[in-house]
């Protein structure tokens, strides 16, 4: 019929590579560009499907994040804005690798009717298309264009050059039924800032010149351009941009928050003029947000301020506002809001500890977004965060109702109350943070107006703990899958014996703490060592290295 034969002449134009075995994984397919045009067109057909299946608008984002610019890849938005449903994956994997056209139509054809899904001809299915700066991103689109418009009643949204949070952000709106423009996106983050400044009390307002600027390395990628629009839309801020894509920089190279969290240097373009300041470091596709600040004579080194910081400044602010509703007489009566945290093992243990200590609940999931992202959804307030600045906080709707019918029935009895201003600062949080995916130009002005709220500079937000001295290595192994894990990926299962001599080693060290695990992004095994001097983490992560080798 129709359908089928404009899938063999549509595929016919699209031949995989040879001898490429590409995976899903969890950031998507990732490859070097060249080899990415058949999985771009066959991700355009599954987007499609999953547009048919579930009803709503699918996102299409196509990206390598902080890796190469040569690389290129592409992620799947859900309805809800998320990650596409870990239960697609195994098709998609299989799809992109299908080899002759035969094979290829007969996986969409068992899909299909596996999955029951209409192609009818009469469903409408929507994809929104979106891209970051890589020079390959124009082809693929079209690539992925074609996909979509290969299924018959579906039809693909050009979104043009975005960050990667902004498209899942658009994605949400949409099937939410808001307003879903890259205006609105800016109105929305720009108006819930600003709300949130003016909720600031007037004796916290002190900030000095130094204090209302922040100096950002955007990787020299599409986060640099965005913020500037971003800025431009805020006056009690000042962002100064460097490493923008129009400023000639090559993507990710020595510039970005991989780079510098992983390296502890400057970035490109940063250093000695920088001494004190507060700085910023966005990836290459938005979504991942370090601070780090410029010590005096520091040739090069920096003091990191990562995700783990982030998150313990957000949680501090977020308690603190959920502590005022507590004591408002009458407005908690009928709720106790849930408050958890998310991390992962490569959590800096002091962050962990500090978390503790504030009576937090803290929950660990294995690595991946998708893991911890479901986990803060069980919560009223969920704050998740990698160590490398990937994470956002998650409202549940049924919290933020309660929240919106809050601030009304309060406003007609004590006006201006302290839990009516947490309220109203709740609800701008749930606003100005992104509920789709972690988003660096979100969490940076969450950032921002946390600290003028809380009259901090960076020095007083780093000194909230300090972190333990860790070292992360790799490992090139025969078989990275031979290394099984459980517990959050801290226990190593199989190879038998392994888990013990791991043992053996760290209990020599004071705060001791090491686990290994095999990467889902490339093929070696990740060793992780904390210990209390960084000669320590050092020889521990050296000596178990071996043990995986
Ligand atoms: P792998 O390669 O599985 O360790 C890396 C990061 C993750 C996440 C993914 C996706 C580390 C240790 N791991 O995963 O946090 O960001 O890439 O990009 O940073
Ligand atoms: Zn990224």
């Amino acid at each position: 019929d129709e359908q089928q034969s404009l899938l063999l002449s549509s595929s016919s134009r699209f031949s995989p590579p040879q001898g490429v075995k590409l995976s899903y994984g969890t950031a998507g397919f990732r490859a070097d560009a060249s080899l990415l045009p058949s999985a771009l067109y066959r991700v355009g057909i599954l987007a499609a499907l999953r547009s048919l299946k579930t009803g709503s608008i699918i996102g299409l984002m196509i990206t390598a994040s902080h890796n190469k610019v040569s690389d290129n890849g592409v992620k799947i938005a859900d309805p809800n804005g998320g990650m596409l449903s870990q239960h697609w994956e195994p098709f998609a994997d299989a799809l992109a690798n299908a080899l002759s056209p035969k094979h290829f139509l007969l996986l969409i054809n068992e899909f299909v009717a596996k999955e029951g899904i209409l192609m009818d001809g009469v469903s409408q299915a929507e994809v929104l298309l979106g891209r970051d700066t890589r020079p390959s991103g124009d082809a693929l689109l079209e690539a992925a264009r074609q996909g979509v418009t290969s299924v018959v009643g579906a039809v693909a949204t050009d979104m043009g050059v975005l960050t990667t949070p902004q498209l899942h952000w658009m994605v949400r709106a949409r099937n939410k039924g808001m307003q879903a423009s890259e205006q609105d996106y800016f109105e929305q983050l720009s108006s819930s800032f600003r709300c949130l400044e003016d909720l600031i009390p007037a004796e916290k307002r002190k900030f000095d010149g130094l204090n209302n600027k922040v100096i950002v390395d955007g990787s020299n990628g599409v986060g640099g351009v965005k913020l500037k629009v971003l800025g431009s839309l805020l006056s009690a801020l000042v962002i100064e941009v460097r490493n923008s894509s129009e400023d000639g920089g090559v993507l990710n190279d020595g510039v970005g928050a991989d780079y510098v969290q992983k390296e502890k240097v400057a970035p490109h373009g940063f250093g000695s003029k920088d001494v004190g300041i507060r700085c910023a470091s966005l990836d290459g596709d938005a979504d991942r947000l370090v601070y780090f600040i410029v010590p005096p004579e520091s040739s090069g080194r920096i003091d990191l301020v990562d995700g783990d910081k982030i998150l313990s400044l957000f949680a501090v602010f977020i308690r603190e506002q959920l502590s005022f509703l507590n004591e408002n007489e009458g407005v908690t009566n009928s709720h106790q809001a849930r408050l958890g945290v998310v991390q992962t093992a490569y959590a800096n243990g002091a962050s962990t500890n500090y978390l503790k200590q504030l009576g937090l609940e803290v929950n660990f999931t294995p690595t991946g977004v998708k893991y911890l992202h479901e986990k803060a959804a069980e919560f009223d307030i969920g704050i998740y965060f990698e160590a490398n600045g990937h994470g956002t906080v998650l409202f549940s709707e049924s919290f933020v109702g309660w929240l919106e019918a809050k601030t009304k029935e309060i406003s007609s009895g004590s006006n201006g109350s302290e839990g009516k201003k947490a309220a109203l600062r709740l609800l701008a949080v749930s606003k100005l943070i992104n509920q789709a995916v972690g988003d660096a130009l979100s969490g940076l002005l969450l950032v921002e107006v946390i600290l003028q709220y809380m009259g901090w500079s960076v020095h007083r937000w780093n000194e909230l703990y300090h972190d333990l001295p860790s070292r992360q290595l790799k490992v090139k192994v025969a078989d990275r899958n031979a290394v099984i894990t459980a517990n959050a990926e801290t226990v190593v299962v199989s190879p038998p014996g392994l888990q013990e001599a791991i043992n053996a080693e760290t209990g020599k060290y004071h705060k001791g703490r090491c686990f290994v695990r095999p990467s889902g992004t490339e093929d070696v095994v990740r060793v992780y060592a904390e210990a209390s001097t960084q000669e320590a983490a050092d020889t521990l992560a050296n000596s178990v290295a071996k043990l995986v080798d």
